[in-house]
């Protein structure tokens, strides 16, 4: 803080000031006020990797990590209730099945399901082919399968070139021999090898 500096004059208890020679210039004045805020910088460069953290505990003593699993499970077990009450999944053993009520020919199936994150339903045993086969009656739409014929005609596999574990063919099928490269599910459950163009009910399991 500066001191003004002034020239006085003292009467008897009662002071004036009274006009000295021409002085110097007063001292700068006081700071003005802070100015507004400025815009936000631009981001800043992403700086370099931390130390490794403290060692943790093994996920399976660790209770805060039990417990929040628990809560997850509780919630994605409700999740399953409310979508199949709503007949939008089936479960099926360990897996999932959906439909999105569309039908496209075989290679749009299996870019629809995988944009979903599943893959088209394939049916390993009698169980799975009646989850499948429920909805396929509900839409009454064939469904194509995750089976497709091998390098050998006449023989199928799964998309993964596994020998298939489990089969339903209809009568007569396959007959394609090297003709029909694809598996379609008629709507009594039972397989046919058909020709991958056709429109078919998107089904897809997870
Ligand atoms: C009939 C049967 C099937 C065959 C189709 C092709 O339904 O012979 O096996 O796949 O025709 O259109
Ligand atoms: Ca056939």
């Amino acid at each position: 803080m500066h001191q003004l500096k002034i020239n006085v004059v003292c009467f008897s208890f009662v002071c004036c000031s009274s006009p000295g020679p021409q002085g110097k210039p007063g001292l700068p004045g006081r700071d003005g006020l802070p100015g507004m805020k400025g815009p936000q910088g631009e981001k800043g460069n992403k700086g370099e990797r931390g130390e490794p953290g403290p060692q943790g505990l093994s996920a399976s003593v660790d209770l805060e990590l039990q417990e929040s699993l628990q809560v997850l499970k509780h919630r994605i077990t409700k999740l399953e209730g409310v979508l199949t009450l709503e007949g939008k999944i089936t479960e099926v053993g360990g897996k999932i099945l959906a439909t999105n009520g569309k039908e496209v020919n075989f290679e749009t199936t299996l870019k629809a399901c995988e944009h979903a994150g599943g893959s088209i339903a394939t049916p390993k045993n009698q169980e799975e082919n009646n989850a499948i086969l429920d909805i396929v009656k509900q839409f009454n739409r064939y469904a194509y399968l995750g089976i497709r014929e091998s390098d050998v005609p006449g023989e199928f596999q799964y998309l993964d070139g596994k020998p298939l574990t489990y089969i339903n063919w209809y009568a007569s099928e396959p007959n394609g021999k090297g003709g029909e490269n694809c598996v379609e599910m008629y709507t009594d459950g039972g397989w046919n090898d058909r020709k991958c163009d056709q429109n078919r009910l998107t089904i897809c399991e997870f």
